[in-house]
């Protein structure tokens, strides 16, 4: 995939490199936030909470700096939800070892309680935090004012850097952050190619996009445990011509993913009346991924009953998850 520059250039001649954590609440527009910066979609969205489940990582390039990005998943109270807990980890440890994090809040919810509490537990005495006001186009701009005021002093100890209001959605202000973000990196590498913007394979990419499109068409019939498995992606036929028309010629790939759902009854609802909820999952993600990769893409989806597959270490491993807090003695 191929990086879409932007930012401006820091006024000192060195290049500068680092990591930086999109860390926040779920729901609170982390993911939407590095599609944008990116200018490509490395991260799905939804909306509904708890979309973003392991680190997505994606690399901004400008002339004088690699920001590598870790968007990570929404930190809430996991309850005793095997996945909910590695997810909530993997946040807070793509935190400990960054140069920069992105601390982000929903205007519209405000900043709660629970939001300090996470603050807390960030490295927010050695590792500079910018708090990332989104969702700016959805309330006025004298509302804006005294919550600003009011989080400039932030509380305990825990003090931003910066703080700016943004909207991700719209892209209000999205620049002002990536154009900050320099001044706090120091002299470094390209950790990165050029031409890199994420480490994920396209087989992650495609099972997040089968997810993404499962919970924009299921709506609030959609059983949350719900994972998704690419079983094959492989090459049919090098720089074939589509038709006779048309002088183009793209290469032809063949894909096969497994949809896993935990109960019998959720299948159907996972396949829907006569097959309809599945063949419009496979054609939307067809159509972005033949685009994303610039091929053609002949997609069979299957769905699979795996009864507690969120609590089997190997299960999760196998669609990519964090698996962080399970022993092989769980498994
Ligand atoms: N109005 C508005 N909606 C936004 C904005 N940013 C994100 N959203 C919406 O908020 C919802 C959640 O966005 P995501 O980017 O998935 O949020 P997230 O923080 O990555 O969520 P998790 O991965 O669950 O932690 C989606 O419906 C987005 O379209 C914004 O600036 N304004
Ligand atoms: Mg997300």
């Amino acid at each position: 995939m191929t990086a879409k520059n932007r930012g401006s250039q820091n006024s000192s001649e060195v290049f500068k490199s680092g990591y930086i954590a999109i860390a926040g609440r779920p729901n609170s527009g982390k993911s939407t936030f590095l599609n944008r910066v990116l200018g490509k979609k490395v991260a799905i969205v939804t909306h509904k909470a708890q979309t973003t489940r392991s680190k997505i990582l994606g690399v901004n390039h400008t002339p004088n700096c690699q920001m590598v990005f870790l968007d990570t998943p929404g930190i809430h109270d996991p309850g005793n939800s095997y996945l909910n807990t590695a997810m909530v980890k993997t946040a807070f440890d793509a935190c400990m070892d960054v140069d920069l994090i992105l601390y982000f809040i929903d205007i519209q919810g405000g900043v709660k309680e629970e939001d300090w509490d996470i603050l807390a537990k960030l490295p927010y005495k050695t590792t500079p935090i910018f708090l990332i006001i989104n969702k700016v186009d959805k309330i006025s701009k004298p509302k804006l004012m005294p919550v600003l005021q009011e989080l400039g002093r932030g509380r305990g100890g825990v003090g931003f850097k910066e703080l700016i209001p943004i909207s991700a959605l719209t892209g209000e202000n999205v620049d002002r952050v990536v154009d900050m973000i320099p001044g706090y990196l120091a002299e470094g590498p390209k950790y990165f190619p050029d031409d890199q913007i994420t480490d994920q394979p396209e087989t992650f990419i495609a099972a997040e996009l089968i997810r993404e499109k499962l919970f924009t068409f299921l709506q609030q019939e959609l059983p949350y445990s719900l994972a998704v498995r690419v079983d094959s992606f492989v090459l049919r036929e090098a720089k074939a011509k589509l038709d006779k028309q048309n002088s183009k010629t793209v290469d032809i790939w063949d894909m096969s993913a497994t949809i896993i759902v935990d109960r019998e009854s959720q299948k159907g609802i996972v396949i829907g009346k006569g097959g309809t909820v599945l063949k419009r999952v496979g054609t939307a993600v067809r159509k972005e991924l033949e685009e994303l990769l610039g091929i053609k893409l002949y997609l069979k989806l299957w769905v699979n009953v795996k009864k507690d597959w969120s609590t089997n270490s190997t299960l999760l491993r196998s669609f990519g998850y964090p698996d962080g807090l399970l022993t092989d003695d769980e498994e």
